[in-house]
């Protein structure tokens, strides 16, 4: 009898302390057996023998209980132990994420234009020739069309040359008025210095009912805009030409290098080109089918912008994914 509570001190885990009580206790246990062998005892000794068992019982059931929980503080204990952590051990510094400066630009952008009541439509990369150029006055032959200049597919298919397609298509399937911006990738054959074959834009349009919109309408907000960009600057308007309006402009703003006294960036002129844009010419219309409409226009590259804005000189190093670059946009 006695080496059952041996067996019960000498244990060391909580799992071999519970086949210990099944052995003991369960139904097949050794206490059932025995209460079972009294039933042959001769009937004057079972009284005796009942009250010797459970007492035995009793005291074994102290003893578990007791050991059960001393084994259970200990593994607890080992437990804690085991996955506790020190806080005050040195650690590495963690690193942070940062949006890109084409992106951090690009959301600035929109976020004017937003503000200005103006929607935010995104379109596909992958275009037709329709929406990329007959639409917009850029008929069959016109050098802008020209393999150099842009990548095709097969089915007269290519890789969007401006977001312009996206406003050919909210014109097709809305009726006017219109007021809203296009920004996303876009893509031309073009590889060196200040170009590269995948670069961001943002395209504005906006159409109301003939008559009721003025050059002096578009010279305002892209003024206000590009104050908004670039803070205090000089802003100035340059007659230029674009197959899609008529007639066109392109921006330029004094320096933010120089502050317009001339240096290597401007090319000493103190000038910088950063928009194109104009009154949107009549065949654009005609080719969505919208009658009796004036509008206006315009376009940037997002790269050149970021640029400007955090004086990077090298377009390319916008493209390399160097974490330098990014870690110095946090
Ligand atoms: C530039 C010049 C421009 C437009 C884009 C446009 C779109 C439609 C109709 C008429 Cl649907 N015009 N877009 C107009 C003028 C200039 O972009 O230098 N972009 C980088």
């Amino acid at each position: 009898m006695k080496e059952w509570y041996d067996k019960i001190n000498n244990t060391r885990s909580v799992g071999s302390l519970e086949k210990i009580r099944i052995a003991v206790f369960g139904k097949k246990g050794i206490l059932a057996e025995k209460f079972a062998q009294m039933k042959t005892a001769k009937n004057d000794e079972k009284a005796q023998i009942a009250k010797e068992l459970n007492t035995y019982k009793s005291s074994l059931m102290n003893e578990y209980v007791a050991k059960k929980i001393t084994l259970q503080t200990l593994e607890l204990q080992a437990a804690m132990q085991a996955e506790s952590i020190d806080v005050s051990l040195h650690s590495s510094k963690s690193q942070t994420g940062a949006l890109h400066p084409v992106m951090e630009t690009m959301d600035r952008i929109v976020e004017y234009f937003a503000s200005m009541n103006f929607a935010v439509k995104t379109g596909n990369m992958i275009e037709d020739d329709f929406n990329n150029f007959e639409a917009l006055n850029l008929p069959k032959y016109h050098p802008a069309r020209d393999m150099q200049d842009t990548f095709y597919f097969k089915d007269e298919m290519l890789l969007r040359t401006h977001t312009s397609p996206v406003q050919i298509r909210t014109m097709m399937s809305t009726k006017p008025p219109i007021r809203m911006i296009a920004p996303g990738a876009v893509f031309r054959r073009d590889y060196d210095l200040t170009h590269t074959p995948m670069f961001h834009q943002v395209e504005g349009l906006l159409v109301e009912e003939e008559g009721k919109v003025s050059f002096a309408n578009l010279k305002y907000i892209l003024e206000d805009f590009l104050k908004y960009m670039f803070g205090d600057i000089e802003v100035r308007f340059r007659p230029s030409f674009f197959p899609f309006t008529e007639p066109s402009a392109e921006v330029d703003i004094s320096c933010v290098f120089c502050s317009g006294k001339g240096c290597r960036i401007c090319s000493k002129t103190g000038w910088l080109e950063v928009l194109g844009c104009g009154i949107v010419d009549q065949n654009v219309f005609e080719a969505v089918k919208y009658k009796n409409v004036s509008g206006y226009a315009f376009g940037l590259g997002v790269e050149r912008f970021a640029m400007l804005i955090h004086q990077i000189g090298d377009l390319r190093s916008l493209f390399e994914g160097d974490i330098k670059l990014l870690e110095q946009f946090q």
